[in-house]
């Protein structure tokens, strides 16, 4: 009998799919699951004439694979996948391939990728994303961790993977935890792209006094154009479904978002790295805020908003929203951006941008014709600092920021909250500031702190202190060098 291609540990939703996809390139694949009934069910139930075979046991799984083995792994990321590790490695030999496809945390995907080195062991880590369709039919897979591992595994990851233009979406990403920490950066895009999509919801249903199916019509119109992408298809989808009782099942929904920990994490990790990512910051808060759900309630009766009168220029209005969206999500992949640059000379890692665009542009939960210019913009020039430094996203920012001002007014009049699209404002306002506020930080530093401060006047680098505290009342006080 011939030998598996690979093995899959892990039968739940993103297992199973993701073996049926492999399956269908041709590719014969050993499962394995912790329960096996779940193996039982999968075997008998979706299984059908492919070349799947289920076993019981981790030394018969691996027995079965061709070498060097591929064993991935589709599990709960964090304890369990250390311990299937440990369970797997007297099955291995020297040059065999350990892949987690779950949602690991970068550092944990970069300290296995260092112990399993050590054992001769290449380890995989990467991100897929696109949920169970995605897995089904074609997601995107960003892979990270050992190189030497990459050219056996290539050919899977790249079969099964969503095309744009016949490009797979997928290819190497980086050393160590690279692949895991930018599916963890593409979280956090996905909850901004998500927070920034429902304001600009709140802001038409509410502000406007628009109904779902109008809102329905609103995003599918917008759907054909620069906001082309996935989430705003579901978006419009979601306004036109009806609840049993024929209203919409949007109304019906609880305002408390949920979460898993990746947007946090990706905070976590601009505060770490000190990039100013705040939209995506700013909307794992606006899910915090969300769930204080009987709180809120308790205070809109404290403070109860005085009634709303609709305004009269609803088109212009509705047009200003367009743009802010737009300009708001241009400005979370600019620091999603800035943030994978920081990572990348932090870590040492050698990160392809424009092939990460590539990666989302298809397959996964932010594919938008949008990163089809991202794409463009680091081929042409692979060294950009910034994306707000390429003409092309100069010139939508510049065009959409009167309507981007507008509708954050209009949020703050109605008293609706926008607070993603704000925050990416403010940070607009600051980055093209040549002078913003923190000399008066400085200033405070030193005069409490005797942190010292650099001068307007004087090199960078010369660091000077006022004795602030023994001014005894006199209004000019000398700056000494220090
Ligand atoms: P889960 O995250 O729910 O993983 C549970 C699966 O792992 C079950 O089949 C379980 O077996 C199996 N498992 C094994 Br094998 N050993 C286990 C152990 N020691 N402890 C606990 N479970 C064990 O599955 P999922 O939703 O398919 O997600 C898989 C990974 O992919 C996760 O890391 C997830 O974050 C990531 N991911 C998910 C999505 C998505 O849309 N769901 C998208 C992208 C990435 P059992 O049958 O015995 O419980």
């Amino acid at each position: 009998m011939t030998q598996a291609d690979i093995g899959l540990i892990g039968l739940a939703v993103m297992g199973q799919n993701l073996v049926l996809n492999i399956a269908d390139h041709g590719y014969k694949v050993s499962v394995y699951n912790r329960s096996p009934e779940r193996t039982d069910a999968f075997i008998d139930e979706s299984v059908e004439d492919r070349p799947i075979e289920g076993f019981y046991s981790l030394q018969d799984l691996v027995a079965s694979l061709s070498r060097p083995r591929k064993v991935m792994m589709m599990v709960k990321a964090g304890a369990v996948v250390d311990s299937l590790i440990d369970s797997l490695l007297p099955l291995l030999d020297k040059g065999d391939i350990i892949i987690d496809g779950g949602n690991s945390l970068y550092s944990d995907t970069s300290r296995r990728t260092k112990a399993l080195k050590e054992k001769d062991i290449l380890f995989i880590g990467t991100g897929i994303s696109g949920g169970e369709e995605g897995a089904r039919h074609g997601p995107s897979i960003m892979p990270g961790g050992n190189v030497e591992g990459w050219e056996t595994v290539r050919p899977i990851f790249q079969a099964i993977s969503a095309k744009v233009d016949g490009e797979a979406c997928c290819d190497w990403v980086g050393e160590e935890g690279a692949g895991h920490y930018i599916k963890m950066v593409h979280n956090g895009i996905e909850y901004g792209d998500m927070q920034i999509i429902s304001e600009a919801y709140q802001l038409m249903r509410e502000g406007l006094g628009m109904s779902a199916q109008a809102c329905h019509e609103q995003f599918s119109k917008w759907n054909k154009g620069v906001l082309d992408s996935y989430l705003i298809e579901i978006t419009a989808e979601i306004l036109r479904i009806k609840d049993s009782d024929g209203e919409p099942i949007i109304d019906k929904i609880l305002d408390a978002a949920g979460q898993k920990g990746t947007g946090k994490w990706t905070g976590i990790s601009a505060l770490e790295m000190g990039i100013p990512l705040n939209l995506i910051t700013e909307s794992v808060y606006a899910r915090c805020l969300s769930a204080l759900k009987e709180e809120r309630v308790q205070a809109s009766t404290l403070y109860p908003r005085e009634a709303r009168i609709l305004p009269e220029n609803k088109e212009a209005i509705l047009e200003a929203i367009h743009d802010a969206l737009y300009a708001s999500k241009i400005i979370s992949y600019i620091q999603g951006y800035m943030l994978m640059r920081e990572a990348a000379k932090s870590f040492e890692w050698d990160l392809n941008y424009g092939g990460i665009a590539l990666m989302w542009r298809g397959g996964c939960i932010i594919r938008s014709a949008f990163l089809g210019e991202i794409r463009r913009a680091y081929d042409e020039r692979p060294e950009l600092s910034s994306l707000l430094q390429d003409p092309f996203f100069e010139l939508a920012i510049k065009r959409a920021e009167p309507s981007w001002r507008k509708t954050v007014i209009f949020g703050i009049e109605s008293s609706i909250p926008t607070p993603a699209m704000s925050s990416a404002l403010a940070f607009f306002d600051g980055y093209r500031s040549a002078r913003v506020s923190a000399n008066m930080i400085q200033a405070q530093r030193d005069f409490f702190g005797a942190h010292t401060y650099e001068r307007v006047d004087a090199p960078r680098g010369q660091r000077f202190h006022t004795d602030w505290i023994h001014s005894d009342g006199k209004d000019t006080l000398a700056s000494k060098k220090v």
